[in-house]
């Protein structure tokens, strides 16, 4: 066929991003101020939002046109923005607190004290307001140490929603301000569903967000699980009183894109976004949106268990992190199946990790050779004891 094949990765060390040119020894260095490893290195630069043949760009672009088509030419559009932002844009400009778990090693990628991988597409809001800008959308790739299952990855993508308010807007609807934009949002995000899905099962839960109040979240009924795709509330006044917004109220919103685009597509696994198996590729075309994706034969998985006496400083990020480290995206899952704590007080987990590729059936020597890697690694890198 004619399809257009995408792109290999480039194995460069120097990446260009949003117009800046970066070097690898500036992002992965064996430093205490930095945890970035290789894996997530060569995840920068992708782009896959930019992609118009791929389904997280084909989801970009819809959401667009829903945007185009209800507020005509209003909404400004920024897809290539650095993910390499300041610890202030990503945490303080959106009043994080100066003790919020999302600020520790064990969450963010760090690339030294002050720098970061941004964790949400919320670290442009302030400074696209203080640009002047009142209705935005920004997509882009974004970075989290988190837990390994089919619908979390250490890289996914966010659209981010702001839509400023002035007086005139609200004076003579009878609401007050906040309740008139929360109003809004719900209502823009009701509509945006809609236009994605048609009929799909949906509700709306109270959420909490440093940066808005109200916050909300969304989930999607999909896959017999309520799955959560978006946060969003009322932008604090804080933030647009110290970017230039005196009198104004605004609502804010971040979609996560691989989410929806699991809905959407019917994309079981969240890894699937990142191959370039051409079983995948050849499915998704520019314009397609809601293309039902055709699994190919799924292989079967290899459990493997492992069990150790953890100590004060391990967490299940840390184990994550070594684990896809060395198996990649051969991992599909890693849950923790027993948890107990002995008369002197040691604490020992059992971990399954689950095996499995989604392009090759995998050998019992090669997932021999990864689980003996994993034990070995775990044990130096963790200081845990194996039992
Ligand atoms: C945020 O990131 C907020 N910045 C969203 C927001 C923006 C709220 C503006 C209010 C106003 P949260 O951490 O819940 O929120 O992530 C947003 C979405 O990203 C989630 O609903 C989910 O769809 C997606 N997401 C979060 N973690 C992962 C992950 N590890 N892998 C894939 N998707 C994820
Ligand atoms: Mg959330």
């Amino acid at each position: 066929s004619s399809k257009k094949k995408w792109r290999q990765p480039v194995a460069s060390s120097v990446l260009e991003l949003g117009g800046i040119k970066i070097a690898k020894d500036d992002v992965v260095r064996d430093d205490p101020t930095n945890n970035v490893p290789d894996t997530i290195f060569s995840k920068l630069g992708m782009q896959l939002h930019r992609r118009n043949d791929h389904p997280i760009g084909i989801l970009k672009n819809g959401i667009y046109e829903y945007f185009d088509t209800n507020y005509p030419t209003k909404f400004d559009k920024f897809d290539d923005l650095c993910p390499i932002v300041s610890v202030k844009q990503n945490f303080d400009d959106v009043l994080v607190p100066a003790d919020h778990v999302s600020r520790s090693y064990n969450d963010t990628y760090y690339v030294d004290s002050q720098t970061v991988l941004r964790c949400h597409t919320s670290a442009h809001q302030a400074e696209l307001l203080r640009r002047g800008h009142t209705h935005f959308l920004v997509t882009g790739d974004v970075y989290r140490r988190d837990s390994i299952d089919s619908t979390h990855y250490p890289v996914f993508h966010q659209m981010e929603g702001v839509r400023v308010f002035t007086p005139d807007i609200w004076e003579g609807s009878g609401l007050d301000p906040t309740s008139y934009a929360a109003e809004d949002l719900k209502k823009s995000l009701e509509g945006l569903a809609r236009h994605l899905f048609g009929a799909v099962e949906m509700r709306w839960i109270d959420a909490y967000f440093p940066f808005t109040n109200p916050s909300y979240e969304l989930e999607i009924y999909f896959k017999e699980k309520w799955m959560e795709v978006l946060g969003c509330g009322v932008m604090e006044q804080e933030i647009l009183k110290s970017n230039g917004r005196l009198d104004s109220v605004a609502w804010a919103f971040g979609l996560g894109l691989e989410r929806l685009a699991m809905v959407l597509f019917d994309i079981p696994d969240i890894r699937l976004f990142w191959t370039t198996d051409e079983r995948f590729t050849s499915q998704f075309s520019e314009g397609q949106m809601g293309v039902k994706f055709k699994p190919f034969s799924k292989y079967p998985p290899c459990y493997k268990d492992m069990s150790f006496w953890i100590n004060e400083s391990f967490t299940e990020n840390n184990l994550c992190e070594v684990i896809r480290g060395i198996a990649g995206d051969l991992v599909e899952e890693v849950s923790l199946i027993d948890n107990f704590t002995n008369k002197k007080g040691m604490t020992s987990h059992c971990y399954r990790i689950a095996y499995r590729s989604m392009e090759r059936s995998l050998t019992d020597e090669e997932i021999n050779n990864l689980q003996w890697n994993v034990r070995e690694q775990v044990q130096k890198k963790l200081n845990v004891v194996l039992r």
